[in-house]
């Protein structure tokens, strides 16, 4: 179990257990979609989503060994390690999203995370991207003290910190850090006041109740995530998880649909994935609550729907932009 005195931010009275978690994804499929369907509209517009475009600042060459991560120096994959990109590159990557509609401008980093001489240049680009009327996230991984002051001081919206999977799950998938260490990035966050993104990626060869045990931790979190990626597993040649067994997609729907019964306030976010889904699975996704999704035509090294197709599938679904 997560020692609490490494991650305060854990509930001591859980609003969730584990078994109520796993109750839910055991329900008939339409009673948990409408369920779903129920609480989103508790509060939100059904037929918005909120629009993110996600950028890699610094690809590649990573130290650590995350099993799906086409940036691992530990993997071999198609993917070449880059330098950090300059600021007129972000800028102009962060006015193309805004002209196209995007609300919020997320930037990666292959880190395991910051070293203080990386941090200043990411601190300037949070200000100019914010500058332009954009909101701004980061991933840059793990944070050591003072770093997260750093980032709020800049201005940063949301940090992007995923806790992926279960506890007892994580080792199986990553052996250079462990959960303890992404639960206290997190709690670096909170306490420099910034907004918290935390999710994770299913279809990993977790179980169900590996699945009830993530939703479960992010729920709990005090204060809950403010936004929930939920990311299919894009599997990429080269890493230890290209060729794990291919998730049932119904299984995906009911994570969408648990993830915004317990989190109804949060923005549940349809994220990595939707490269490799029909629009009815995506249809889907949003009748179990998503209602936040990248847009753009890449992720970080992987594919995402072409902007067009993006525009015709939310036209047809009479689904609009939420405004920031
Ligand atoms: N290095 C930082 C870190 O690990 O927090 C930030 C970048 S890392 C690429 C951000 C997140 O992308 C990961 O936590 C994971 O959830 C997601 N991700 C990476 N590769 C993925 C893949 N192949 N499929 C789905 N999600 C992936
Ligand atoms: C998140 O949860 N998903 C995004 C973002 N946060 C940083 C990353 C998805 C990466 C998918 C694989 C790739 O493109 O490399
Ligand atoms: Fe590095 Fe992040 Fe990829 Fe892990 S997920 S290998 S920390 S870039």
């Amino acid at each position: 179990m997560t020692d609490l005195a490494v991650a305060p931010e854990v509930s001591s009275s859980p609003r969730w257990s584990v078994d109520e978690i796993k109750a839910l994804f055991d329900l008939p499929f339409n009673d948990l979609l409408f369920r779903a369907q129920s609480a989103h509209r508790q509060h939100f517009d059904p037929n918005e989503v909120q629009v993110s475009t996600l950028l890699s600042i610094k690809t590649g060459g990573c130290s650590e060994d995350c099993g799906y991560c086409s940036q691992s120096a530990r993997h071999e994959t198609p993917v070449e390690r880059e330098p950090l990109l300059s600021l007129d590159e972000v800028l102009a990557a962060a006015r193309q999203a805004k002209e196209k509609g995007a609300t919020r401008f997320c930037m990666g980093a292959a880190w395991r995370g910051p070293k203080q001489k990386d941090l200043l240049p990411v601190l300037d680009m949070i200000r100019a991207v914010r500058g332009l009327g954009l909101e701004t996230c980061v991933t840059l991984g793990l944070l050591k003290d003072g770093q997260a002051e750093q980032l709020a001081d800049a201005g940063l919206d949301y940090y992007n910190h995923n806790l992926d999977t279960a506890e007892e799950f994580y080792g199986q998938v990553i052996s250079t850090h462990g959960y303890s260490d992404r639960l206290e990035t997190l709690h670096r966050v909170r306490q420099a006041g910034m907004r918290v993104c935390s999710g994770g990626i299913i279809g990993m060869g977790e179980t169900r109740a590996q699945r009830a045990i993530l939703i479960a931790q992010l729920a709990n979190l005090e204060p809950v995530p403010e936004s929930v990626p939920i990311n299919m597993l894009v599997q990429v040649e080269g890493t230890p998880l290209s060729g794990a067994p291919q998730l049932d997609t119904l299984e995906f729907v009911r994570t969408v649909a648990v993830a915004r019964i317990t989190m109804p306030t949060s923005l549940v976010r349809l994220s990595a994935g939707r490269g490799e889904m029909e629009d009815s699975l995506q249809a889907l996704c949003f009748l179990a609550g998503a209602n936040s999704i990248f847009y753009g035509e890449k992720l970080l090294t992987t594919g995402n729907p072409d902007t067009d197709a993006d525009q015709d599938l939310l036209r047809r679904l009479g689904i609009r932009a939420m405004a920031a």
